[in-house]
């Protein structure tokens, strides 16, 4: 699972990557004006990890994990509709979601580009931003289906006509401001237009960037959003980039006293990733193979033989069963052992969909 970030120059990006991948990258002191990327890979929290470490004794505990791209220099022209495109569409084409970082944090030493803070109207100026990425994308293929058209025989006719018709249709939603996610198409629909990894139709978690003398009001700030932005692939969260990147400087404990007395609740990290869990709709199931404990990421639906092939593409060809037990059962239990008394471990085959918490051991030949 790879997540883009993307945002204004200036608004606490490479801040917000810091404090989730745990790096200490240098935040820019001037608008860069060459294309540079940070990848990093956050752990995904799992508290159901060391429940299993209790229970099995692993030597080596794996957390999921999910990677985030920091992207900055041509962000230059965002919000003058001139932004996105070239090799920062590569990068945001490939992500699975984005990660758009606002500012609302004040600093006279650091001029918004845009001359005040007013998160709404960056709000607004990055989804149109992505909203005329899809329109030129779109545009361009309807001139190539026209050249196309020309030459088709008769049986290629029908496909074609039917991609422009639902390009039309989705041209025309984008032009009234509405997203590819927020349109309703069926799953074909969907799945005709994968292909062309279009931006509004990934989901975008919104973080406000807040200013620490604001953290006090952090949940507040953070409703009030919420309930203006009522949408499904849409999710506001309110963190102060700065003071997290700080405090992942500290020692657990000493974190986590600075947060109590703070009276925030949990790592940002933590809200980040859930979050991003929840829009991409994802789900975690453990393997224990050779003292490795191991948690995964995948999305809700998938099958044993995907989530098998997630672990080694071998052990998807030469898949036989799936023998499941359910974390729930599991912990009841005490023990594997236990489990296996009370005939809690169930054999499977490849179409079972994994639930979240299942604890999987595939049996394969190679
Ligand atoms: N006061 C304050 N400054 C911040 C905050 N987040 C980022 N900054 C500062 O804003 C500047 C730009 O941050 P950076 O992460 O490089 O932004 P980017 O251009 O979006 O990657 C840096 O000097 C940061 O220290 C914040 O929450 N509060
Ligand atoms: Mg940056």
């Amino acid at each position: 699972m790879e997540i883009g970030i993307i945002g204004l120059p200036k608004s606490g990006k490479t801040t917000i990557f810091n404090a989730l991948t745990r790096r200490s990258i240098t935040t820019e002191p001037s608008i860069p004006t060459k294309l540079t990327t940070n990848i990093g890979i956050a752990k995904v929290p799992e508290p159901r990890l060391e429940v299993l470490e209790r229970i099995f004794h692993p030597k080596k505990v794996t957390s999921a994990e999910i990677r985030y791209v920091d992207i900055a220099g041509l962000t230059k022209g965002l919000g003058k509709t001139e932004g996105i495109g070239g090799q920062l569409l590569n990068y945001l084409s490939k992500a699975d979601a984005l990660l758009h970082v606002v500012r609302a944090f004040k600093d006279d030493r650091i001029p918004h580009i845009e001359g005040s803070v007013d998160p709404e109207r960056d709000i607004a100026t990055l989804n149109l931003e992505l909203i005329f990425s899809d329109l030129s994308i779109i545009e361009r293929r309807l001139q190539r289906i026209q050249e196309i058209l020309k030459g088709a025989k008769p049986q290629e006719r029908d496909l074609i006509v039917k991609e422009q018709a639902l390009l039309h249709k989705v041209k025309e939603c984008l032009e009234k401001e509405r997203p590819i996610w927020e349109q309703e198409l069926t799953p074909e629909e969907m799945r005709n237009l994968a292909n062309f990894q279009f931006l509004t139709a990934k989901p975008v978690l919104v973080v406000v960037n807040i200013d620490e003398s604001q953290i006090t009001q952090c949940s507040t700030i953070e409703a009030e959003l919420c309930r203006r932005y009522p949408k499904t692939h849409f999710r506001i969260l309110a963190i102060c980039g700065k003071l997290e990147m700080e405090l992942t400087q500290l020692n657990e404990s000493e974190a986590r006293e600075f947060r109590t007395a703070m009276g925030l609740s949990e790592p940002a990290l933590d809200r980040i990733v859930r979050a991003s869990y929840e829009l991409l709709g994802l789900v975690s199931f453990f393997t224990i193979v050779s003292d490795d404990l191991r948690a995964w990421a995948i999305p809700k639906g998938t099958t044993a033989l995907k989530a098998a092939g997630k672990i080694h593409s071998d052990i998807e060809k030469g898949f036989i069963k799936a023998e499941v037990l359910s974390f729930t059962d599991l912990h009841r239990c005490g023990s594997l052992a236990e489990a296996r008394r009370q005939g809690l471990l169930r054999m499977e085959g490849k179409n079972y969909i994994v639930e979240d918490g299942d604890i999987i051991t595939f049996l394969f030949n190679i």
